[in-house]
């Protein structure tokens, strides 16, 4: 059989672009490393977020390894607590897990020029593990429709030098800075750093 050129062409075209569309398809889904947010965080009573064991007093907490931090925060109407009225301070070259709630209604957290990006659900806790390495600052938005102020809702995330870094802040105020502190990684790593500025509105 005979096919014409131009018929072998459009062939080898359109099956090239199907190809193309399923590989860029799985390689979002799995090669970029983008999550969805899921149950794991837990839950919690809207309208008493600490009285679960899933959620702290907002603040900032040593986590469970040396250079791991725990952040609580919660999006309300519409300010980040913390984050808005005090920046969230962490040390640099530290491991963040933020755990994200809400105790009003559907808000956004994201932490602007990274790849930190969920929704805090009332009831739901929200969890994002990232790295960050060098001292940096950040802001936070709301990227979710949550109301008339919605476009004033912001924060900020203060990465800082370890040696500067005055300890973990919330319920329990321990001190919080490792002792070994200036191995400072240079650059580009893994999960979630930073490459952009960190400019708000
Ligand atoms: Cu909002």
């Amino acid at each position: 059989m005979h096919v014409h050129r131009f018929e072998r062409l459009w062939l080898v075209g359109a099956l090239s672009l199907i190809v193309l569309f399923i590989g860029t398809v799985t390689y979002g889904a799995v090669g970029a490393g983008y999550g969805m947010v899921d149950a794991t965080g837990g839950e919690v009573d809207p309208a008493n977020t600490t009285a679960s064991e899933n959620f702290r007093e907002p603040g900032v907490y040593e986590g469970s390894d040396p250079n791991h931090y725990d952040v609580y925060v919660e999006a309300q109407q519409f300010l980040f607590v913390p984050g808005t009225n005090e920046p969230i301070r962490i040390p640099a070259n530290s491991t963040v897990t933020f755990h994200v709630t809400s105790p009003d209604v559907i808000h956004g957290f994201e932490v602007v020029g990274t790849n930190i990006n969920t929704m805090a659900v009332p009831g739901q806790v929200a969890t994002v593990t990232a790295e960050f390495d060098e001292p940096d600052e950040y802001g936070l938005v709301c990227n979710e429709y949550c109301g008339s102020a919605h476009h004033s809702m912001e924060g900020q995330l203060q990465v800082v030098p370890p040696a500067e870094f005055d300890g973990t802040g919330g319920g329990n105020a321990t001190s919080g800075a490792n002792a070994t502190s200036d191995n400072m990684t240079g650059g580009g790593n893994t999960t979630s750093t930073p490459t952009a500025t960190s400019e708000v509105n």
